[in-house]
């Protein structure tokens, strides 16, 4: 009994500490080392110039004052392009289509899979102060809806994905909620107004769903989104289940978009 009891107060004690310490991770651990150990891994790059130019969109700035313009120069040291039908854009389906993409990443790339957004993906938190040259984590940063170094950030890294995308392009959208295409959603406001013919041919929205599938490819949403496609790009809508794609990303063997 007395066993079973120190083993719970243990047990407890574990949970406690994980509770505690993830957050805490996230407020203090400092952002640069995460950045350049991330940038080397893709090989190649002059990591602490991009960290230089990521870093002065924010630094010494108002927190509330960072707009998408500022990492301007971020987006220039990266000089991203990709090749053409590969890009994949998201809403609201994060982690069903990163692990989509994991498997199947000689086929289609997020933007969390390229150079743009891999270094400072998951880290939620980051910014300046007026008159210091500090990078703060989430002590420091003020909960702020617009213009924060971080939403800036995926602001301004959305548009250059978008901006990048040629040929056939792809969009996972949730078909568990009720509006698949959210008008205020970072994928309706930059990325599609952001696609261009005749660069971008077609987009194929894959409409996902769980084990609640509350709509289809006739959701009213889907047609604003056609609506807001510039002529010429033609539109496709493919309703799968999240078991079919894992079904399908484990196949090697399967061709690219073979799995809708
Ligand atoms: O607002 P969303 O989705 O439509 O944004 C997703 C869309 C994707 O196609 C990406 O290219 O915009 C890009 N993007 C990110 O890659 C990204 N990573 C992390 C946009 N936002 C991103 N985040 C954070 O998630 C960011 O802080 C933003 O507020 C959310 C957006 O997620 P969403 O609403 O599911």
């Amino acid at each position: 009994m007395e066993k079973k009891l120190i083993i719970l107060g243990v047990g407890v004690v574990a949970v406690l500490i994980l509770i505690v310490a993830v957050p805490l991770g996230v407020m203090f651990w400092p952002l640069k080392p995460t950045f350049i150990d991330r940038c080397k891994e893709l090989n190649g790059y002059d990591c602490e110039t991009w960290w230089g130019a990521f870093e002065q969109a924010y630094v010494g700035k108002d927190p509330r004052k960072v707009h998408m313009e500022d990492y301007d120069n971020f987006i220039k040291a990266v000089n991203f392009s990709a090749e053409p039908n590969k890009l994949m854009f998201w809403s609201k389906t994060k982690d069903v289509v990163h692990a989509f993409t994991k498997k199947k990443k000689d086929c289609f790339l997020t933007v969390e899979d390229t150079a743009l957004g891999y270094m400072l993906d998951g880290l939620m938190s980051w910014c300046g102060k007026e008159g210091c040259t500090k990078t703060f984590r989430k002590i420091g940063c003020p909960g702020w809806k617009e213009n924060n170094a971080v939403g800036s950030f995926w602001n301004r890294v959305s548009a250059a994905f978008a901006d990048a995308a040629r040929g056939d392009v792809t969009a996972m959208l949730n078909g568990d909620i009720d509006t698949p295409f959210n008008p205020n959603s970072t994928f309706a406001t930059i990325e599609v107004k952001r696609f261009d013919s005749p660069k971008v041919k077609s987009l194929t929205v894959v409409l996902v769903t769980g084990k609640s599938a509350v709509t289809n490819c006739k959701n009213a949403s889907l047609k604003d989104l056609q609506r807001e496609l510039k002529k010429g790009i033609a539109y496709n809508c493919k309703e799968v289940t999240e078991a079919q794609l894992e079904e399908c990303s484990s196949n090697p063997e399967r061709p690219c978009g073979a799995c809708w």
